[in-house]
């Protein structure tokens, strides 16, 4: 019994600090078509999406390989596919995977967009973030929780399809769930433990 309450309370604090699962992608790996600057900052090595049920809310975050503050005119373009026709501008420059219907940019001056709506964006070091309300990413038969996504940044001194420097992830991923709040994953803990041990009783009698 207490080794069973022991695995039920692992179980919980592991929901309850569960992560957003992150994607990861190499240091260095420009695309060949990329002609701007070849700075830490526009060098993407992980990034995540998670969809925040509770405040209907998607949050944002990339890790690049340098410090993003002081790399002026760096942007980091977040591709949402929520359904309908997809845009997919960059198949001549090897990417075709990369479909999307909506995009949010994050600027590295701290402002962001989605849109043509300011987005708050926070930048400490390598990182990036910011929480974007789900109501701002036109959808078309794909629920928020479905939604898939794609990163790429950007040299915004370069035109054209040479700007694009790092792409990460590449093809669409699905938004990861945001875990749920602490007393509801409890409340779930118990009401398995109630399903368990009244199947092992049933088990007893059979
Ligand atoms: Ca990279």
């Amino acid at each position: 019994m207490s080794h069973l309450v022991h695995s039920l309370l692992v179980a919980v604090g592991l929901a309850a600090t569960a992560n957003a699962f992150a994607v990861t992608d190499p240091r260095g790996d420009f695309l060949p078509s990329f002609t701007g600057r070849h700075l830490g900052a526009l060098d993407i090595v992980s990034a995540d999406v998670a969809f925040d049920a509770a405040d209907d809310t998607f949050l944002l975050h990339a890790t690049t390989a340098g410090p993003i503050a002081g790399a002026s005119g760096a942007a980091y373009v977040f591709g949402f596919n929520l359904g309908g026709p997809t845009k997919t501008p960059f198949a001549a420059i090897g990417e075709p995977g990369v479909a999307f219907t909506s995009t949010v940019t994050l600027q590295s001056n701290g402002t962001g967009a989605a849109g043509a709506t300011p987005v708050a964006t926070r930048i400490s070091g390598d990182d990036i973030f910011a929480s974007v309300p789900a109501a701002l990413l036109p959808t078309s038969g794909v629920a928020d929780a479905d939604a898939a996504w794609s990163l790429w940044s950007v040299d915004t001194t370069v035109a054209g399809l040479a700007r694009n420097a790092d792409f990460a992830p590449d093809g669409e991923i699905r938004v990861s769930a945001v875990p749920e709040p602490a007393p509801v994953a409890l409340m779930g803990a118990g009401l398995g433990f109630l399903l368990f041990a009244a199947r092992r009783r049933a088990a007893a009698r059979a």
